[in-house]
């Protein structure tokens, strides 16, 4: 660093140093969703969201892992989530030591991001609280409008999509993604197209193509969309990158981005133009402000993806799209696109521009609900 120089705000959060930890507990919550969220991968009726309690002088922390139950999405379940944190991640957790040597400890486990996200997740928001001040503000980052934008799940009918576009649009969203699968594409899309030409729209197929599907994929080149996430294989780069130079529509990777790393590999052969960031996915905050300050220096795309998490979870992901990089609208949506009761309050909600507002006060700024986490428990468990 430049003397006069400003230390970048990742650099600091590296230099963290660890408070004591008193407590520290899993709390499993089951919330049933409003209406079941379809994939190509699987239909999610239920949100099953393993939280983590930390407890340290009187104050208490909450963060939440992202995994779901089952491993149809990424690898990580709930239960491997836990075996992870219990066995391998929380023995590294030491007072004293900073955020940059957890992370260093954390290297050695390999993978398991959404575990380790856990862990360094409800740290920073101890630190936060403890200090006082918002999670946005330890990020080094003011606060701004996030722009919210829905993902939209596969529809039973073409009549039951267009309905949902139809509110979404008229919530004010500022982008609409909707989910695709094979059979259930190009036309459902000209359905869409042909009633809100001029709403940015984007799809997601969750994997459900190969490159085999080249000539189906470059029939959605017709439809200005803003981006096409995750065509191909959860685990692929490389095919991204054939797939992209036959495409107008710029690509997004979801799945296949685990670390600053798989970000830097995908970009330097243009496997994408957009990078769909999810703090969990990538191992935490830390990773997700590395990637999306990488990525936007080379005029990538970044936004803040979602899985469909309770409150904790997604105002973590708003005070992380405080951050440098995230120019696009993510997939951080209303409560109430999910849930009847979440556990925090307040719910996430829009403004009338479609906007949603950074939550102040400490830490995470949203409040748990003790009597809600408690009537929704499913499971409990004291690690330390
Ligand atoms: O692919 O982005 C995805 C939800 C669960 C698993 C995968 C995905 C999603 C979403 C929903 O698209 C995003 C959200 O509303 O949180
Ligand atoms: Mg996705």
């Amino acid at each position: 660093m430049n003397p006069g120089e400003n230390p970048s705000p990742i650099s600091v959060l590296e230099a963290l140093a660890l408070p004591a930890v008193d407590h520290v507990d899993l709390v499993t919550v089951r919330l049933p969703f409003l209406a079941p969220f379809g994939t190509s991968v699987h239909v999610w009726t239920v949100k099953d969201a393993m939280l983590m309690r930390v407890e340290s002088a009187g104050v208490t922390s909450w963060s939440e892992c992202v995994s779901d139950p089952d491993p149809y999405y990424a690898y990580e379940t709930n239960t491997t989530a836990r075996h992870i944190i219990r066995d391998f991640l929380l023995p590294m957790v030491e007072p004293g030591i900073t955020l940059g040597e957890l992370e260093a400890r954390f290297r050695r486990v390999r993978g398991h991001g959404m575990a380790k996200a856990t862990v360094e997740n409800a740290l920073l928001i101890l630190i936060a609280m403890q200090r006082g001040v918002a999670l946005h503000e330890l990020l080094g980052r003011p606060a701004r409008r996030i722009p919210s934008g829905i993902s939209i799940g596969l529809k039973e009918t073409r009549q039951d999509l267009l309905s949902a576009v139809e509110r979404a649009v008229a919530k004010g969203y500022h982008r609409i993604k909707m989910k695709v699968k094979r059979g259930q594409d190009v036309d459902w899309v000209a359905a869409v197209r042909d009633r809100y030409a001029g709403v940015p729209l984007m799809v997601d197929a969750n994997g459900d193509y190969t490159l085999e599907d080249t000539a189906l994929l470059q029939r959605l080149d017709a439809f200005d969309l803003m981006m096409i996430e995750q065509p191909l294989s959860y685990s692929d780069i490389i095919e991204h990158a054939s797939l992209q130079r036959a495409m107008k529509t710029a690509l997004c990777l979801d799945e296949s981005i685990h670390s600053l790393a798989d970000a830097a590999a995908a970009i330097s052969i243009g496997a994408c133009r957009v990078i769909n960031v999810k703090q969990g996915r990538v191992g935490g905050l830390l990773e997700s402000m590395r990637i999306a300050h990488d990525a936007a220096d080379l005029g990538i795309g970044v936004w803040s993806g979602g899985m469909d998490e309770t409150g904790i979870g997604r105002a973590v992901n708003i005070h992380l799209q405080t951050a440098e990089g995230f120019s696009l609208p993510g997939d951080t949506s209303e409560t109430a696109n999910y849930f009847d009761e979440d556990i925090v309050d307040p719910p996430v909600v829009l403004d009338d521009e479609g906007f949603i507002r950074v939550p102040e006060g400490p830490g995470l700024g949203a409040r748990v609900v003790p009597d809600r986490v408690l009537k929704r428990t499913i499971r409990a468990e004291r690690l330390r």
